[in-house]
């Protein structure tokens, strides 16, 4: 559809900026806090861009004050963040440790005096090493207790005033990169535990849904699914099925349980049939019914592009660009379900991302269509390198025209009838890419910070920061 003319944001749109505790906080092992899987992950040599690790990350646990001034100063409606389970619990479970509590009071009543809306995800990754040591983690039907737990928590301590919660920030990223490629801890490559394991971690979100209605009943959860909307590579029926079979097994294995806690059928009889499908117990349906959110939480970064993929012979594993590299991306597939391909219409970030904004109004229809639910989106930025200038400067006018360009594709969802309920860009301030360092930047605001050597941490407004501080202002007419 093409609009003559555009609905505007609603009142009230939360234009806001995302990040997560191991990519800004630092404080590694401060005030109590315990080990989480990250926290030992990154020491195993290779598995991250030049060996870097969130030990001191950007430092935003010292500096929590001035980037909530900065953000402030920007006119921001609202901050997502997530909270370490580590410092609430060191071991996972057991004793509160008060000084984490402290913290996050601390960062949540500082956004309030801005008159910021506080978004707070309760697991962005990681995970108590304790936990992982004890019942591996995931991996365990235990999770789903200790999880609960830890969510409720959070919602007695801090539910009074955070109204807007995020559950589990990419269960599928997590779940696919720790057990499926190895490139995320705990590094395993097994496809029927993956299967398992986030079986596991549904049953934990629905369970922390369930219970988030009795401690917090004026508030709104959902989770974050990072959403790429699945493309087919040409009109042949073969190249339709692979990417219908993509969105089935890619996308609509999560987003059907969120909604309405049930598996696809097609996915769940391949899976089977393949001796992959998850162990369920009596009662996990119904609790998955139980847990359903409020909105869906979108990470919405690029589409993928697909084509059939032969029985015999055909695409297995891929190869991940994480040095920045371009072009060194290589495609990936399951023999007799589809494999990627680049899409030629698109064009590409130095990390291989497609970008594509028509892409993102595509996905929100797409929700929109099958589930009816409101929709957040809780990240979407263009991670990019980026020059400080002489006078600190940084004119990273193609991180505008991307997130410009994505703006109008969500007003113009807004437009076709899309309930959006707002929108953060991934992320305020520059922080640690997980797997690239720090060169990889997102932020309004850049942070002089690198992977070697020891650097003032100093914060400088990017052009962008002017950019976004005026699309607020005017609630998006100024885009
Ligand atoms: C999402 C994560 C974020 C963030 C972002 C950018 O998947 O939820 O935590 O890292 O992607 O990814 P990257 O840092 O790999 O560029």
């Amino acid at each position: 559809m093409i609009h003559e003319k555009q609905k505007a944001f609603p009142e009230n749109f939360l234009w806001g900026s995302a990040s997560a505790a191991y990519q800004v906080e630092g404080a590694w092992n401060e005030d109590g806090k315990g080990p989480s899987n990250w926290d030992l992950f990154v020491r195993i040599p290779g598995k991250t861009f030049k060996g870097t690790n969130g030990d001191v990350a950007v430092d935003h646990y010292h500096r929590y004050e001035e980037d909530v001034r900065l953000m402030a100063e920007m006119g921001m409606k609202a901050y997502r963040f997530s909270v370490a389970w580590t410092r609430i619990f060191p071991q996972g479970k057991g004793e509160v440790n008060q000084k984490g509590i402290e913290f996050y009071n601390n960062l949540i009543n500082e956004l309030i005096k801005y008159k910021i809306e506080p978004i707070l995800t309760i697991y962005h990754w990681d995970l108590p090493q304790a936990l992982q040591n004890e019942y591996g983690g995931w991996e365990s039907r235990q999770i789903v207790e200790d999880f609960t737990n830890y969510a409720v928590t959070l919602y007695k301590h801090f539910g009074d005033r955070v109204k807007y919660w995020v559950s589990l920030n990419e269960q599928n990223i997590f779940t696919g990169l720790g057990y499926r490629m190895a490139l995320h801890p705990p590094g395993v490559k097994d496809e029927k535990l993956f299967y398992q394991v986030n079986h596991h971690a549904n049953l934990a979100n629905a369970s922390a849904i369930k219970e988030f209605r009795k401690y917090v009943p004026d508030g709104k959860i959902g989770p974050s699914f990072a959403y790429g909307p699945a493309y087919p590579a040409s009109s042949k029926p073969e190249d339709i099925l692979a990417a219908e079979n993509a969105e089935e097994l890619n996308n609509h294995w999560w987003m059907d349980v969120y909604a309405w806690g049930k598996y696809p059928k097609a996915a769940w009889n391949y899976l089977e049939s393949k001796g992959l499908a998850p162990q369920v117990e009596e009662g996990d349906f119904e609790l998955l019914r139980e847990g359903t959110p409020d909105f869906m939480g979108v990470n919405y970064y690029q589409t993928t592009t697909y084509e059939q993929n032969p029985l015999v012979g055909g695409v297995t594993e891929g190869v991940f660009n994480t040095s920045g590299k371009k072009g060194t991306s290589q495609d990936t597939g399951i023999p007799g379900i589809f494999k990627t391909v680049k899409n030629e219409n698109l064009e590409r970030t130095n990390w291989d991302w497609n970008i594509d904004p028509t892409g993102l109004r595509i996905g929100l229809r797409r929700i929109t269509n099958r589930y009816q639910l409101p929709i957040l989106i809780s990240e979407n930025g263009l991670g990019e390198y980026d020059k400080l200038e002489e006078g600190d400067v940084v004119n990273d006018d193609y991180r505008i025209d991307y997130l410009r360009s994505h703006l109008n594709t969500v007003q113009a969802a807004i437009t076709d009838g899309v309930e959006m309920l707002g929108y953060c860009t991934w992320s305020f301030t520059d922080l640690l890419s997980w797997l690239n360092g720090f060169q990889k930047r997102y932020g309004f605001v850049y942070v002089n910070q690198h992977e070697e050597g020891d650097h003032d941490l100093r914060r400088i407004k990017k052009k962008s920061y002017y950019w976004y501080k005026d699309v607020i202002e005017t609630n998006g007419e100024n885009l």
